[in-house]
């Protein structure tokens, strides 16, 4: 089924109910799609590409909402590098999560003094406004700190994963703004994130960056991004959210025009669904991305039934 999405004051929305079409966003280029279900509602929080040719303009993060897959309505930008003082742009991939009815908005952007760092910003709504309680990055290692993701578990502790080309983690404190202990980088070994061929001095994984924590059941995923060249998604699983992670293969093989890739997985209404991004759209490609999604479907033993982008 093919048909144009229509935009009316700000709703983007399709002219009959009909199965979800990809991209989602086609009046606009977003990527790094970071699905969240509150209150019945499934809210999808991306990072927006300016119409640029040779590298990223990354500068707002952007927020579409759905409470049936199909139908989705544009709440404009929501969050912007600018909310953070000390940040000077690069609105790369973020990810909210609620916790005691407040909204934690993690995020990486480049520091006015140079280099990356995750920071936090926090919001009683999850349509905003968002505010930078610490006025400072919560987390940095020494280099790669990008694509935060976390995940409270059900007895409470949260988790935040991020980086490229290493995966650290931290866990956070009940109040989602600080961490305790060490950042802990994962240790990169071909049983958790599959071998490389080729050059494999840094990256002797399959293992890039976009990491996205979900639990099922008993079973924890990271899902991330790998390489080389352009990117598959892949995952690797565990009884434990701190690993050891063992490799679960390919979810997504790399396709089409964009260069990059990036999960985000959520359960919604019964089903699970997996986010990502291509260069689907017209002029699409690797700085002009389109999100997309795909029903998943799991195996007996927890592991994930491959996919494919159904727009290229
Ligand atoms: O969107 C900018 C970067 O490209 C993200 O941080 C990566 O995950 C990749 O999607």
């Amino acid at each position: 089924i093919s048909r144009l999405k229509h935009c009316i004051g700000g709703l983007a929305l399709w002219p009959m109910a009909l199965a979800a079409q990809n991209p989602i966003v086609q009046t606009m280029y977003t990527a790094d799609p970071a699905p969240m279900v509150h209150d019945g509602k499934l809210f999808l929080y991306t990072s927006h590409d300016e119409d640029a040719s040779t590298w990223f303009v990354m500068n707002d993060w952007k927020l579409y909402t759905t409470t049936d897959m199909v139908n989705w309505t544009d709440h404009g930008a929501v969050l912007s590098y600018e909310t953070f003082s000390w940040a000077k742009g690069d609105a790369w991939a973020m990810q909210c999560v609620e916790r005691g009815g407040k909204f934690y908005a993690y995020v990486p952007v480049t520091m006015k003094s140079g280099g990356g760092a995750i920071g936090v910003a926090v919001a009683d709504s999850p349509y905003g406004p968002f505010h930078d309680p610490l006025g400072k990055p919560l987390a940095q290692s020494k280099r790669g700190d990008i694509d935060p993701t976390v995940l409270v578990d059900d007895d409470g502790q949260a988790y935040l994963y991020w980086g490229n080309p290493f995966c650290y983690y931290v866990k956070l404190n009940e109040d989602m703004i600080s961490y305790s202990g060490d950042i802990v980088r994962v240790p990169m070994v071909e049983e958790a994130f599959g071998k490389r061929e080729g050059n494999v001095a840094e990256r002797p994984t399959l293992y890039e960056e976009g990491p996205w924590l979900y639990k099922r059941k008993d079973l924890y995923y990271l899902l991330w991004a790998g390489g080389p060249i352009s990117e598959h998604l892949g995952y690797s699983m565990s009884k434990s959210p701190t690993g050891p992670w063992k490799y679960g293969g390919v979810l997504m093989p790399a396709e089409g025009r964009s260069f990059t890739n990036h999960p985000g997985m959520v359960d919604y209404k019964g089903n699970t669904y997996l986010f990502y991004h291509n260069g689907a759209l017209p002029g699409g490609g690797g700085f002009t991305r389109s999100v997309c999604v795909e029903q998943a479907e799991f195996n007996k033993d927890g592991s994930i039934v491959p996919l494919k982008m159904t727009a290229g």
